[in-house]
């Protein structure tokens, strides 16, 4: 093999060599710079006698485009190399299903109260709702509450200026569901004839000064109000039975209604249920107040209670919820942590 075979060869096994286009530059250099062995070679002509020089150059310039063709050969595939090892890197599976946006869904208090709702309905109750800061006459003194009661104290409810308050339960929202309703129907009522029974509940959001694993300064309430003639506990009886068998979806649940006092209604009773098996079972369990709307009530509304019986009832929403999930803290509901809050979708 002659010289410049030689040195094509060895200048095609450097390039080969170089794994980098730095490496690559390094090499060519050597070969085709300015003291490369191309370079070299040219400059050794000087000493050859005319004739020769000529074929000379001839075969110089060959060996060195054989050299610049390896180089720009090597050059791509260094390069096509690069774009594979960058097109690997920011591959994309085009198989892969997309990203969808997380579905929100209701809170496990809302799927409660729109449970209540459902049920109540089909029982012929309305849904009312009413302001949230309330003025203390639809609040307290419409609803018997004395001047001198604890509730009315600063300890238990929050004031708000202007002799407002944030309403400590939604029975105010009855009292002007009842008095719209009574308003309505004046005439009527007035001419002896027979009013249409006020069926109603409302629920939403309460605020007392109080606050631990079972009390939240905001919570919910759901009250319903039933007005009519001829009525008897009985039907109250009946109804809430009804209503706590198909929101616990047991017919075995027992009710017991206890004697109880509230300043509102007269007879007064908590309703607390039993479940006859699962991880409540045999204990007593209370899930409401209740009672005979009482005749100052009843005379607030505009009606005379000697002909119209109400009857009321108040439960808590978030308490019914804990019980049907079994959650024991109440402030869960409230911290609005996505990892607990998602489990209710
Ligand atoms: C009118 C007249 C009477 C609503 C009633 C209760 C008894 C009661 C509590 C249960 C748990 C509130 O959520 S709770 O903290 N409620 O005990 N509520 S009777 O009585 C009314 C309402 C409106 C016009």
């Amino acid at each position: 093999m002659n010289e410049l075979n030689v040195v094509v060869d060895s200048a095609k096994a450097a390039f080969e060599q170089a794994s980098t286009p730095a490496a690559l530059e390094n090499a060519k250099a050597m070969f085709l710079g300015k003291s490369g062995r191309i370079t070299e070679l040219m400059k050794g002509m000087a000493a050859l006698p005319v004739d020769e020089k000529k074929s000379r150059g001839a075969a110089i310039n060959i060996a060195k485009q054989a050299i610049e063709a390896a180089l720009n050969g090597r050059r791509q595939a260094l390069a096509d190399a690069e774009l594979q090892v960058q097109l690997q890197a920011e591959a994309l599976d085009v198989t892969l299903p997309g990203r969808q946006r997380g579905q929100g869904g209701l809170h496990p208090v809302s799927l409660t109260l729109e449970r209540i709702e459902a049920i109540f309905g089909s029982m012929g109750f309305d849904v009312a709702e009413g302001p949230e800061i309330e003025a203390d006459w639809f609040n307290f003194t419409a609803l018997n509450t004395p001047e001198d009661h604890p509730a009315r104290s600063m300890h238990d409810t929050f004031y708000v200026e202007g002799g407002y308050l944030l309403r400590t339960h939604t029975s105010p929202v009855q009292v002007r569901h009842a008095v719209q309703h009574v308003k309505k129907h004046r005439a009527l009522i007035d001419s002896g004839g027979a009013m249409p029974e006020i069926r109603v509940i409302v629920p939403g959001r309460t605020y007392r000064v109080d606050s631990d694993a079972t009390h939240s300064p905001m919570f919910h309430q759901c009250e319903g109000l039933w007005i009519g003639e001829n009525m008897s506990f009985k039907d109250l009886k009946v109804v809430f039975t009804d209503f706590c068998r198909t929101f616990f979806e047991n017919d075995d649940l027992v009710l017991r209604f206890r004697p109880s006092f509230f300043p509102f209604t007269e007879p007064s009773a908590e309703i607390d249920i039993q479940f006859p098996s699962g991880p409540l079972a045999g204990r007593w369990l209370e899930v409401a107040g209740s009672g005979q709307v009482h005749p100052n009530v009843v005379r607030n509304m505009g009606l005379d209670p000697e002909k119209y019986i109400g009857f009321a009832f108040g439960m808590g929403p978030d308490r019914l919820t804990m019980l049907r999930y079994g959650v024991n803290d109440l402030r869960l509901f409230f911290d609005g942590d996505i990892r607990f809050l998602s489990q209710f979708q």
